[in-house]
């Protein structure tokens, strides 16, 4: 026996990543419904070798039999569409921005915080991938050294904008002029992902102040995001700096990396061994390298993270958080 799935934006990258993660982990589905535009309806996708038509969404799709819907068709359909499914009881993991920091709306990684999976009352959020995969190896040290800071830097791949974002890597490479990224991306790092706040950050950024935050239970945590699109298809990488408030031995805080749920620790400066995005592509953990001491802090730390945004920072994350509720039923 399995559960009845719905996925919402099935066409898209992410959309595809989830049916190809849940035959990968061998999710327990029972029947499946893809929907999606009108513009993409009729389209054919597979799953388990089996042909599946995706439908048009429309009020009426959640009128069926479904136990679990998973969308990733942007935060417009997800705040117009996730309460119609909640209210016909299917529970709704939602991989836009649209209901992430709602307080009646857990934001769950499961190596983090499974446990807010519990008080679910409809719609559990999905991070946004930039904060997946910065939480996961973050939180075992935050609860041995406590974490005070954090400086980010992130190298964000154009998948992270979809497929039109891949697409405008290649028209720029060839000199055409970008249609989605406000500069071309060919040969360019862009200081911009998302649209600027008043505050002169940019929404991607406040992501990652505030979704840390939530998703680790502690206000205390200071975060100071630089978010960046670079000109590579696949995986975002991010330079961290920690600020602890306890001191730490080198050696425990790569053991407890080692140890960590999710994590690889890829760190031989001897052999150029660090996480890479094109390595990580394709993997469903968080990679991280580079270890080394900030001397120019009490306790502090410097460290490479690396993990494919579309699988861990989207579709696998969701997919787990999925296998949770179906142990929670
Ligand atoms: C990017 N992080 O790389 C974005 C994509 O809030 O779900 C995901 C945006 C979001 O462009």
């Amino acid at each position: 026996m399995g559960v009845n799935v719905a996925i919402v934006g099935a066409t898209g990258m992410v959309g595809r990543t989830f049916l190809k993660v849940m035959e990968e982990r061998n999710f327990p589905v029972n029947k499946l419904y893809l929907f999606a535009s009108s513009k993409s309806a009729g389209e054919k996708l597979y799953f388990k070798n089996k042909e599946y038509i995706v439908e048009e969404l429309t009020e009426e799709s959640f009128n069926r039999d479904i136990q679990i819907a998973l969308f990733s068709a942007g935060a417009t359909v997800s705040k117009q569409f996730a309460p119609i499914a909640a209210s016909r009881g299917i529970v709704v993991i939602d991989n836009s921005s649209a209901w992430r920091m709602d307080e009646n709306v857990p934001l769950v990684v499961p190596e983090v915080n499974p446990e807010d999976i519990s008080w679910h009352k409809g719609i559990i959020a999905n991070p946004n991938c930039s904060t997946i995969q910065m939480v996961v190896p973050l939180k075992p040290l935050h609860d041995k050294y406590r974490i005070k800071r954090i400086v980010v830097s992130t190298y964000q791949a154009v998948s992270g904008a979809g497929k039109k974002g891949i697409d405008d890597l290649e028209r720029t490479q060839k000199g055409e002029p970008p249609q989605v990224f406000p500069h071309p991306i060919a040969n360019n790092c862009i200081p911009h992902i998302d649209s600027f706040t008043p505050s002169g950050y940019t929404k991607e950024e406040l992501k990652m102040i505030n979704e840390t935050k939530k998703i680790m239970k502690d206000d205390s945590i200071k975060v100071s995001p630089t978010t960046v699109r670079v000109p590579v298809v696949n995986s975002h990488s991010e330079s961290v700096n920690v600020e602890f408030a306890r001191p730490y031995e080198m050696k425990e805080l790569i053991e407890i990396l080692k140890n960590a749920p999710g994590v690889v620790v890829m760190d031989d400066p001897e052999h150029n061994l660090y996480p890479l995005a094109t390595f990580a592509t394709g993997k469903d953990e968080v990679f991280v390298g580079r270890i080394r001491r900030d001397e120019t802090v009490y306790s502090g730390v410097n460290m490479w993270i690396v993990a494919d945004n579309i699988r861990k920072g989207a579709a696998t994350n969701a997919v787990q958080i999925a296998e949770l509720v179906i142990k929670n039923m």
